[in-house]
This record gives C-alpha cells, structure tokens and sequence, in this order.
C-alpha cells in the first residue's frame, strides 16, 4: 500500500461541535452569503452543505485513488432515473456528524429540522424503478465498492402536483432554480455524441470493408457530478448525470455563414434532450425524444467508461471485461449495448465476434415490469433515422441469434424465431428493447421471487430454454439509513436502547427486537413513538390538505404511483362501503381511520386521474359529513415524492399493498412501511408474499386471490357483473357513482370508475377481491383494538426486516452477477 492509500483509509478524526460550528460560520462568511437577511436559514443551509462538502470531497478524491491503485472492477449502473430526494440528512447521517451538525446549528439559533427543510428534493425519477436506483447507491458506497450511477441531469423533474377543484394540476420541478449544493459540474469530462446522418462503407486498402457514421448533429454532454457518501464507510462514490448542450464546434459553422437565428435555434434543440424527464411509469410514449435522451445518456455513460478505463490500461483491452460491468436499470438503457458494440467495431477496430462477446460479457439487465404495455418498443423507422449505425449492428444481432442460436435449439422453427425475434414483424416495424436485452447480456434478473419466476415462466419461456441459467431473481431492498434511522429518529434511538452494534448496517441485528415484542413496557415506548410519529403528521396533513385528523385513530397509507393495477380504486371502493355500513347503522363498530393516499398519475392517463378525483370528491363530502363522527377520514396528499414519504412512512400503522397478484413486480414502499412497523394489508404479489415469510403470516393480513387464481380469469373467463349481481355492497356503491349524491348538480361525474370496473372487462380483477378485502379489514380493525396484540405485530414486522436492506440486495447482485471485491 503506497502512502496516499495508507493516508485514504486512515480514519479521521470527526469535527468537535465548536469546530462544525465554526466552518459553518466561516461559509457564512465566505462562501455562502446571505448572512444580512434576518431569517437566513437558506444561508445557514447553503454553509452547513459547505461544511459537509469539505469532508464528503476529500473522501471522494481519496475513494478514486484507491480504486485506481487497486484497478478495482466496477459497477456501472445505467439509469434513465435516480430518485435522490433530499441529500443533507442523509448526508449527515451518512458521515456520522448527524448530531454535531444538529448542536452546531442550534448554538446559531437554528432547528435543524427547519435547515433540512430548506433542501429541494432531487425528484430525478418517477417512482420505485428510480428510488430503487438512489438506495442502491448508498448501498454501493456503505458497502465500499467502486461504483458509478449514469443518469441524466434534467432541467425539470418528475412534475409537482396541486391539487384544482379535486383535480390533478402538473406544474414543472425547478429543483435547480437556486442551484444545487450536491453536484460539480465537470467540464474536463464532456463528451460529444452524434445523432441522425448516414452509413458510409469505406474499403480500406487490405480490400476489408470499413463503416463510418457521419452525423448529421452533434450533441455536447456536460457531466455534474453528484457525490454518493457511504454510511459509516470509507467510500464516497459519484452519480455522473449528464447535461446536453449544443456542441459549439457545430454552432460555429452555421454561426459563420450567418445563420445565427439556425445556430441558436439549434442549441435550444440540444438542450430540450435533458430538459425534462417522462412522466409515464407504465406506458412508453414512442416519442423521438425521449428514445434521444436514451441514447444520449448511453453514448455519454460508455464513451465515459471506456475513458475510465484507458486512463488506466491505455490501448490494451484486454482488462475491459474484467474492469467493467454495466447494469441496465430496465430496458431504458437497452441502446448502450449498441453503442458498445459501434465504438468497439468502429473505432477501436474490433472483430464482430470479439465485440458481441465482449458485451455479453459486460453488460447485466434488470427487468422491473411484466405488463405487456410497458414492454418497450422503437418504430424500426425511427432507429433508422436517428442512429442508422446501429440499426445495422441490431440486424448483424439479430441475424446471428436467430440463425445461429435460435435455429440451433429449434430447427426450422419459424414461429419460435418471429416470437424471439429482435424485430416485431407488422404494420409498423418494431424494435423489441427487452429482446436484445436478454440476448446481449450475460445475466437477466427479476425483482422479487414471484415476479423473476413470471419472467422465466410467462415472459421469456424459450429464452430460459436456450440460455439456462441466465435467467434469476435478485430481490429488491431499501437502504435503511433513509428510511429508519433518517427519518424515524424516535424509532432509531429506541432500538438504539434495545441493540448493540450497527444495526443500519446489518440490518438482521434487527432480530434482537423479538424478545421485546411481548414486553409490555418496550410495547408502551414502540407505541409511544408512533403516536408521536402520528402527531406530527397529522400537523403536515393539516398544513398541506387544512383536514383534521385523530392521531389516535388508524392511519391507514397507500403511497405509490397511481395505477388501475395498483388498485386505488378497490380501497376507494371499500371506503364507499365503510360510509355506507355507517349511514345505515349509525353504531356500525369500526375503529376511527384516517386513509391517506399519496399519489401522482402520468398526465396523460386519464382513468388515474378520474381516480384521484374521484377520491378527492368523496374526500369531501366524507370528512364533512358530521353523522359518521369523524369515524372515517380521506387525505388525498398533493405531490407525493420522496420528502413527503419520509413523513409518512414513520406514522403509518397500516401499508396497503393490494395490487392484482402477478402485477406488481416487487414494490418498495411495502418495505418501507414495514420496516416503520406498518402492518401489510396486501395480496400475495410481488414482495409482499416475501415480507409474509419473513414476518410470518399472523402478522400481515394477506387477501385476494393470488398468482394462479388470477391467471385462471385469462383461460376461464372473467365477469365483473357476477360480482355485481350477487353482492348488494358492491353493486349500491358503483350505483352510487353514477348518482349526484358525490359531486351535486353533475350526476355521474364519478362513473368512469364504474364504467371501467364494469363495462371495461377490467384487467385489475377489483370486483373478484373485493369481498374478501372487506373481510380482510374487518380482521385488522379487530386485531387493532387488541391493543397488545398490535403492539406486537409492530414490533415483530421491524425486527424481520433485515432481508429487505438493500446491502443485502447489493451482495446478492455482487455475489451472483457482479463479482467485485470491495476496499479492503
Ligand atoms: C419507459 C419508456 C418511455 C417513457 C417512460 C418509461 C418508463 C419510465 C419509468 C417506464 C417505467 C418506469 C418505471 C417503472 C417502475 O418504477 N417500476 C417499478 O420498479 C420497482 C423497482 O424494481 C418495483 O418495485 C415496482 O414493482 C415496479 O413497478
């Protein structure tokens, strides 16, 4: 070990509260002005980020020459989405200064609560497939291994949402509007990418043919650099998000010959690629440039490793396979495979063979989606017009798998080839992304058992034929710094009481807490503090929504993206008849419970947003409603994201997780919830079945019908009417849709909910598990008033969470796709 790697992992010593403090002042005074408003709490903020920064960036040099020296292998996550939410709290806790800082602040006058309120949320994503992306980071550094996120830098993120008359208002994130004291822009690193243009052959003087790409526009990527600290570690790793720009070696010519109106038409053409990023999670638009931002980002990320890597082992390839591994966050990043192969057989004068081999020996794909819908395809014309190139190199792909491959395992099988294909055969010519996914990577990976099981067995049947043993599950995680210790400091210092050792990151030190579950005054302090947790929620309930709402009643959470397969509506449904049971009996026995509902819907999908009016139109007329006695409350929460499930995950007791078994593909927030001591009210899909192994069954109340059952209305046939017909609850709420007793003077203006649940075939099944969610709720309102029983309940789903950290999901993807080795 040389002196400089001796120097990077010595451990230094952490700043005294007088010396936190006094950096603090210092930016104040140097570096972050503001220090002559009266309420600088900005200020204060900006100068507290400073003081970390100093120490976040000498670990960061410190972390590169390591792994320079060790020419440590790498992890390359690609990711269209990396949902960070706020860093300052997690950065705190991460470095272990978390109360320093806190003292450090006070002795200014501050809370720090009220600093970490000032950060703006880095909403860089939509939903789990991005959070996933940001808690595997943390982990990737907490664990010490030399990893990179690539992502883009969007000038807008995921939209906020307010809420218009009961409707969903979509206004742009400007989470950089005041900049943003986590990222450094990095101009020695840009790159250039080009877009559309023509193939060239050129035969070159051995009478080899030779293909040259001439673009016709060219794009400059500006990497910011946004520092990932590891908790408790030695590694602060780096997510490189990329910026487009016009690339001024382009401008200048047109510039020149006095177009200048064209040069900078131009340049605001290049920055719309990292403008914005799409808001839909389920249903790819097709649009050119959301597949442009794709390929955008793929071409930065590898022109970027493979600079990496020749800074290292200069001209000698020979080492990249061993140097590099590239994961692929869903078919998003699908075209770096492509651009892998172009560069390697373009310019680096690469054999076909040696370039395909080389991929399939680099890059790794996750899938995180089995609806049909969401399976992500590119016009052939499209690709042809934006990167011809690789249209070429995905035919050579395609031609040598079905050929080669295909025709191997099943001989003049044309059926299997038109269904494996790379190319959808049709009216309009498609490109199949998932397809060379799984051909061009070595190992292709689901998310929860369940859901890894339908990719092999539903999804990509011939493909696990032909490749065995590509095909398997990795099981998703959260990081338990952001979600426990960060945001539930009442739960962590009472485990804190009750655990020795670091169980943040061992996360199975959690176990230790069973012995407690019957322990009646460990169960008095468990409850204490979600009650307190409660508390303060309902103050930002009343803060964001102006309802009021009993802590002491149940506070029953569904937060998540809002989808018909997720199902919303079957809790909206059983709302309707929880108000009706209590109008007809007044003394109907049910414990007062608060349903809080957290939600944004792509703007363009209209039933998920007849949805969130629909809730919000009930929302009113319930809560106003004094002859149920406030036994039932409705929160919609306008622009659920990250910072506001930080708030609400702490405070749930309920986690409604009740989407159409085989749909959901792992979820995260079950996790979460859990892990805050939520009990699952969930069907036995995705990762909820696996959570129920872990907290056994007693502790989670599992309806519905599951994976096989669901399956069997596809070959038996699926008849919402029965249901309606044959349960008088059912059919008096959707007729109560269609009346104006909701939404007065407009009859039927809730009916698009009824309409699709019946007349619309609904592909979600709601009807077929209403009844037993029904009989489901009314098990946990009794388990509930059993007050022990629930403590109990709470107290044993957190201590067996330790499978769901994600350090756990991090070692199983190093141990089985991966295979790196951390700092030593
Ligand atoms: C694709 C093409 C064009 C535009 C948008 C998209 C797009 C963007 C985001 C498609 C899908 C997504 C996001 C998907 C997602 O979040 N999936 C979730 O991933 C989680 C992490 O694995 C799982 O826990 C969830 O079950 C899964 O729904």
């Amino acid at each position: 070990m040389t002196a400089k790697t001796k120097a990077a992992v010595a451990v230094k010593k952490p700043l005294t509260v007088a010396q936190f403090k006094k950096k603090i002042e210092h930016h104040l005074n140097f570096t972050s002005p503001g220090n002559e408003v009266e309420d600088k709490s900005k200020a204060v903020m900006r100068a507290v980020c400073a003081t970390v920064n100093e120490v976040i960036f000498e670990k960061l040099n410190e972390t590169n020459l390591y792994h320079k020296e060790h020419k440590s292998r790498s992890i390359n996550y690609l990711s269209l989405e990396f949902l960070m939410g706020r860093m300052l709290s997690n950065n705190l806790h991460n470095l272990g200064v978390f109360e320093t800082a806190q003292k450090a602040v006070e002795s200014l006058g501050y809370e720090i609560e009220d600093i970490l309120e000032e950060g703006s949320d880095l909403a860089l994503g939509n939903g789990g497939l991005g959070r996933l992306a940001a808690c595997f980071l943390d982990s990737l550094a907490t664990l010490d291994f030399n990893a990179y996120g690539y992502g883009i830098h969007y000038e807008n993120g995921l939209f906020k949402q307010q809420f218009h008359q009961c409707r969903q208002i979509e206004t742009p994130d400007e989470w950089r509007e005041y900049g943003n004291p986590w990222e450094i822009c990095r101009p020695e690193l840009v790159q250039r990418v080009k877009l559309f243009g023509t193939v060239e052959t050129i035969t070159n003087t051995d009478g080899s043919e030779k293909k040259v790409w001439r673009a016709g526009q060219i794009i400059k990527g500006v990497p910011w650099d946004v520092p990932v600290v590891g908790y408790n570690s030695k590694s602060v790793n780096v997510l490189r998000l990329w910026e487009s720009r016009a690339s001024s070696q382009f401008d200048w010519d047109q510039f020149n010959a006095g177009a200048y109106q064209d040069a900078s038409s131009a340049q605001n053409h290049a920055q719309d690629i990292s403008r914005v990023l799409y808001p839909n999670d389920t249903t790819p638009a097709g649009k050119e440039l959301r597949f442009i931002q794709q390929y955008f980002f793929c071409a930065c990320s590898i022109k970027d490793i493979i600079a990496r890597y020749q800074s290292q082992f200069g001209a000698d390839w020979s080492q990249f396979g061993d140097q590099v591994v590239m994961q692929l966050n869903d078919t998003h990043p699908t075209i770096a495979i492509l651009e892998l192969m172009r560069c390697l057989i373009d310019e680096y004068d690469f054999s076909w063979t040696d370039a395909f081999a080389m991929c399939r020996k680099v890059f790794a794909y996750t899938n995180h989606t089995l609806l049909p819908e969401a399976l992500e395809k590119w016009a052939v014309s499209m690709f042809e017009n934006v990167l011809p190139r690789h249209l070429e190199i995905l035919y050579s792909i395609n031609d040598y798998f079905l050929n080669q491959e295909v025709e191997a395992l099943w001989p003049g099988n044309n059926e299997v080839k038109a269904r494996l294909s790379l190319i959808e055969e049709g009216h309009t010519k498609m490109v199949r992304m998932a397809h060379l996914c799984v051909v061009a990577s070595y190992k292709v990976n689901g998310v929860a058992q369940v859901h890894s099981d339908l990719v092999k067995s539903d999804l990509f049947p011939e493909f696990d034929q032909l490749y065995p043993g590509k095909l398997t599950n990795v099981t998703n995680g959260i990081t338990p710094r952001r979600w426990l210790k960060a945001c539930n400091p009442g739960l962590s210092k009472l485990i804190d009481t009750k655990i020795k050792g670091d169980w943040a990151k061992h996360l199975d030190l959690l176990t230790g807490l069973e012995k407690f579950a019957d322990d009646a005054d460990f169960q008095k302090q468990y409850m204490d503090v979600k009650h307190e947790n409660k508390v303060k929620l309902a103050k930002v309930i009343k803060q964001d929504t102006g309802i009021d709402v009993d802590p002491s009643a149940i506070f029953d959470v569904q937060i998540k993206r809002l989808h018909e397969y997720k199902r919303q509506h079957l809790n909206f449904l059983h709302i309707l008849a929880l108000y009706r049971r209590l109008l007809a009996f007044p003394d109907y026995d049910m414990t007062p419970r608060v349903f809080i509902f957290g939600a944004k819907a792509a703007p363009g999908y209209y039933l998920a947003k007849e949805i969130i009016f629909a809730i919000n139109k009930v929302a009113e007329k319930i809560n106003n409603d004094a002859r149920i006695k406030g036994k039932i409350k409705v929160v919609f929460m306008p622009n659920y994201r990250v910072t506001l499930a930080e708030k609400i995950i702490p405070a749930a007791d309920v986690s409604e997780q009740i989407s159409t078994a085989g749909f959901e593909a792992s979820g995260t927030g079950n996790m979460k919830m859990a892990l805050n001591g939520a009990a699952t009210l969930g069907t036995l899909d995705g990762a909820n079945i696996e959570i129920a192994e872990e907290v056994g069954e007693e502790n989670v109340f599992i309806f519905g019908k599951n994976v096989d059952e669901i399956k069997e209305f596809a070959e038996k046939g699926y008849n919402p009417w029965d249901y309606y017909n044959s349960d008088e609850e059912i059919k008096a709420c959707l007729d109560w849709l269609k009346t104006d007793y909701f939404t007065p003077g407009e009859p039927g203006a809730l009916s698009a909910i009824s309409n699709s649940l019946l007349e619309g075939g609904d592909p979600y099944r709601v009807l077929a598990d209403f009844a037993d969610y029904s009989r489901a709720n009314r098990d946990l309102d009794a388990a509930y008033k059993d007050k022990p029983r629930w403590a109990k309940m709470m107290i044993i789903n957190t201590a067996n969470m330790g499978k769901f950290t994600s350090d756990r999901s991090m070692k199983d993807y190093v141990d089985n796709i991966w295979k790196l080795t951390p700092i030593k």
